[in-house]
């Protein structure tokens, strides 16, 4: 028997194979979870997740581009339709014009602050407040952050800034929505994995030289060891747990040099 058995959620946030929110939705299938998706609006995007999903058949499989409030409104309605309710969300989603991210934290535009904020931040907030009709008692909410949140990590930049406020609005949401329905909402903070979206960090490569060098653990994660993680916060487990962000990094943010 699953730990999922019975549970249904949304993962919002898998771009391909290398995604964090794939690994999370291999552990969540292996539990018996039942799964709704959402992609970017980019028809490349879409291909890639109707190709990845597509031998389980998920009843909901949407584009919601999370800077739409329409969009967002359009895919909870049809989660309502669909599922009736929500046991989990997964928020794997962060966007930072890669024009901003070459640039020095100082020389950050405020077009660029507003567009990685909006994609990065304000989406969790947004799509809590859309899901929070629709979670059972004691749901639960997980987003992905990284110690760039922290501590400086020369080329996170503006998205070290967008993480710090990310896991900030975890603990404010898991305010609002314990007291409101016993919700819970929590943060894993990964390590650094290659994916489309690291790519675009400057020196990202470097970086993860660095954390096999640097990590109690040396070396780097494993994206199943996002996925085991992602279970425990969504599931029972760790039902005395929220506004936490847990970090799953083999170590590397509690060394010093
Ligand atoms: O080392 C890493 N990869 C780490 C990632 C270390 C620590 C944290 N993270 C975080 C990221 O900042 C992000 O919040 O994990 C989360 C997931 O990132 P990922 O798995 O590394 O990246 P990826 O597979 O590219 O997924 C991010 C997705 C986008 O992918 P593409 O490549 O298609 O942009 O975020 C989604 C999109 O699917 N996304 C959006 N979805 C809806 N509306 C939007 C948007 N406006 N923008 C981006």
């Amino acid at each position: 028997m699953g730990m999922f058995d019975g549970k249904v959620g949304l993962v919002m946030g898998v771009a391909n194979d290398r995604s964090i929110a794939w690994a999370i939705t291999q552990a969540l299938w292996a539990e018996g979870a039942e799964i709704g998706f959402t992609h970017r609006v980019n028809p490349g995007a879409e291909r890639r997740i109707r190709r990845l999903v597509e031998g389980r058949q998920p009843r909901l499989l949407m584009s919601c581009d999370v800077q739409s409030d329409a969009d967002i409104a359009r895919v909870f309605a049809a989660a309502g339709e669909t599922f009736g309710r929500l046991d989990f969300l997964v928020h794997s989603i962060a966007f930072a014009s890669p024009y901003e991210l070459r640039r020095s934290y100082l020389e950050t535009s405020r077009a660029g602050w507003q567009q990685a904020m909006d994609t990065s931040v304000y989406s969790l907030v947004a799509v809590c407040q859309a899901a929070a009709p629709l979670f059972v008692e004691g749901a639960t909410a997980l987003t992905i952050t990284y110690v760039g949140g922290e501590q400086v990590v020369p080329g996170y930049n503006l998205m070290g800034v967008c993480k710090a406020a990310l896991e900030h609005s975890v603990r404010y949401l898991a305010w609002d929505l314990g007291r409101r329905k016993q919700v819970r909402v929590n943060a894993i903070s990964a390590g650094a994995i290659r994916t489309l979206s690291s790519a675009g960090i400057h020196g990202f490569d470097r970086l993860r030289a660095h954390t096999v060098k640097k990590s109690c653990l040396g070396r780097t994660i494993e994206g199943p060891e996002l996925g085991s993680t992602a279970l425990y916060l969504l599931g029972p487990l760790s039902s005395g747990v929220t506004g936490e962000t847990v970090h799953v990094d083999c170590g590397y943010s509690i060394v010093g040099l």
